[in-house]
């Protein structure tokens, strides 16, 4: 179902302009209007999805089964070096409809990490309490 209020869902349904890469299915590839490098794309899916958690779990392998196609297509296509892959989930989130962002890297290309502030456990059992919350919400759990 599409969101009328959403830009992406506008882009997909041909209302608004963008550089599509791939332009069919049930996900869709078109130019990021605010590249970090010429070349970033974001792969949608058709259905107006916000979060990844959001998207049924049928719907994963269409969504990274595109993401690989487009970030091999990114370097041969591009003469790059690499690719970065990234998704927001709410924060840092500026668009509510699902995307993947597939940014084709170079060498010196100056992102340097993409200014991550990294931080340290204080010791192996803090670190092990963290993994075991996570551990805990698993849906389905592990084992
Ligand atoms: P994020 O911040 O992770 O939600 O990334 C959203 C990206 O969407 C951002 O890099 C810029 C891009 N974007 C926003 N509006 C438009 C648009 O109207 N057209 C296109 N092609 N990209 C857009």
């Amino acid at each position: 179902m599409a969101d009328a209020g959403c830009i992406f869902c506008r882009i997909i349904a041909g209302e608004v302009p963008a550089q599509f890469v791939i332009g069919d299915g049930d996900v869709l590839a078109f130019l990021d209007a605010r590249p970090l490098f010429p070349g970033h794309t974001l792969v949608v899916p058709r259905e107006h999805v916000v979060t990844l958690p959001d998207l049924a779990p049928d719907r994963v392998e269409p969504v990274f089964a595109t993401v690989r196609r487009v970030a091999a297509a990114v370097v041969r296509g591009l003469d790059a070096d690499g690719s970065f892959v990234a998704l927001n989930n709410v924060v840092s989130q500026s668009v509510p409809h699902l995307h993947v962002h597939v940014v084709p890297r170079r060498r010196k290309d100056g992102l340097r990490g993409f200014f991550w502030p990294r931080t340290k456990y204080a010791d192996d059992a803090e670190a092990e309490a963290i993994a075991a919350r996570v551990r805990a919400a698993l849906d389905p759990p592990e084992g």
